[in-house]
């Protein structure tokens, strides 16, 4: 099956640099389906939610700074083991740990300004729960990609 859905944000640094393109791109290439996006700014209240579970961390209040700190690009996309998939293409956090050719291992050096956030698929309904925060159901859109029959068997 080929329709989990997973959350994705082009963060405050990807926008200023105009990344948001290219990361779209990338995604789009790989034959992910974007379902549902949002140029927004996040208020510290969605920071704080969306953050909630590094509430406790020293880097907290950093990080809700940062987040909050400019426009981002929420989007939703669509594929097989997309929450997955994403965070291959995403790199690990640290950007310079992260590999190149990895999103945030080619366009990152700061572990503080990281380009991009997916859901966690070691974290299972981190997806779900993060769709829910920044959609309504009726923002994301049911359609097929004149692709699909090419990217999937
Ligand atoms: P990820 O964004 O890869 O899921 P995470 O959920 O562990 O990583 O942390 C959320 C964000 O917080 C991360 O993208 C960047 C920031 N962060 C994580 N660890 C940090 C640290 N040790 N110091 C500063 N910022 C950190
Ligand atoms: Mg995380």
């Amino acid at each position: 099956h080929h329709d989990e859905r997973t959350f994705v944000m082009a963060k405050p640094d990807a926008v200023q640099r105009g990344l948001v393109g290219d990361i779209i791109t990338r995604l789009e290439d790989r034959g992910l389906k974007l379902v549902g996006a949002k140029f927004m700014q996040i208020d510290e209240e969605l920071a704080h939610e969306h953050y909630a579970e590094h509430e406790d961390k020293p880097f907290f209040d950093g990080l809700v700074e940062f987040i909050t700190s400019g426009p981002v690009m929420a989007m939703v996309w669509e594929g097989a083991d997309a929450t997955r998939q994403v965070r291959q293409m995403m790199g690990a956090t640290d950007p310079a740990e992260a590999a190149p050719g990895t999103i945030r291992g080619d366009y990152g050096l700061d572990l503080g300004q990281n380009i991009i956030h997916g859901s966690d698929h070691e974290d299972p309904g981190s997806n779900e729960r993060e769709i829910d925060l920044f959609f309504d159901e009726e923002e994301l859109v049911d359609y097929e990609r004149a692709d699909e029959p090419w990217v999937y068997e």
